[in-house]
């Protein structure tokens, strides 16, 4: 039988250079050799990216959290299911641009919904499935908005105070503290070829461990 592949995912508040670092680290992984498909939340799909315009968009200011909380939770189920766990089933690497992580982080830290609510959806829609690795690029708030602000108009989340990003920072800190096997946490507030020798070190000892 044909061994699962891998799923990684990258983590990180607002501008921390997650886009950046997945360029590197997809080229890593398809010049080792492995079959790589890229996605991200909420999104993947083309339900999960009509659901992320709802998420993103501006028509639905002021949802209600908990709409807000199940739509990350149902377009995840549809990337589940139509992409995800068939893509690791068949062998093929999934390197995907947040997951679940986002959810405690954003909902949890930054809107304030309890952990043990978001952890009986986790467990109804991905069963025991968590990431294989996680790479969480850290780095202050006012760094982050700083780089993201240089860009377009803010979206839903970009619009939010330095202090609910700094909530969201402290949860990420917090998973990566309480699993420790599973996320590497990258400086990201370091030049950038020092954050991409960073990233590539955690990738290539993954491989090493993986193969
Ligand atoms: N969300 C949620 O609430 N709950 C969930 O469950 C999930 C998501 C899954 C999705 O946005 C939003 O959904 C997200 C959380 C929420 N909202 N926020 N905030 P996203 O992930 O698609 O977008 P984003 O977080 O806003 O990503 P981003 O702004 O595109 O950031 P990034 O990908 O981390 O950064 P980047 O584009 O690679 O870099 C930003 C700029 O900084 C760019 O100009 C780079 O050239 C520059 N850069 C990058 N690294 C460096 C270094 N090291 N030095 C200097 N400059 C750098």
């Amino acid at each position: 039988m044909r061994k699962r592949g891998a799923f990684i995912t990258l983590e990180g508040i607002e501008g921390a250079g997650k886009s950046t670092c997945m360029a590197l680290a997809a080229r890593l992984l398809r010049d080792a050799g492995r079959e790589l498909v890229e996605s991200r939340e909420p999104g993947g799909t083309p339900l999960g990216e009509a659901l992320r315009e709802l998420l993103l968009g501006h028509r639905h200011d002021g949802m209600a959290v908990d709409t807000e909380l199940l739509l990350m939770f149902a377009a995840r189920a549809e990337h589940l299911h139509r992409k995800i766990l068939p893509d690791l089933r068949q062998g093929r690497w999934v390197l995907c641009d947040r997951f679940t992580d986002a959810t405690y982080a954003y909902q949890g830290g930054g809107r304030g919904v309890e952990e043990s609510r978001i952890a009986v959806l986790e467990k109804w829609v991905q069963g025991d499935l968590k990431p294989d690795l996680t790479l969480l690029l850290d780095l202050p708030p006012e760094v982050g908005l700083e780089r993201a602000g240089k860009r377009s108009k803010p979206d839903r989340f970009e619009k939010e105070r330095v202090s609910f990003f700094e909530r969201v920072r402290r949860v990420y800190l917090q998973r990566a503290a309480d699993e420790p096997r599973r996320f590497r946490v990258i400086d990201a507030a370091r030049p950038l070829e020092e954050v991409e020798r960073q990233v590539a070190e955690v990738v290539q000892e993954f491989l090493a461990a993986w193969s």
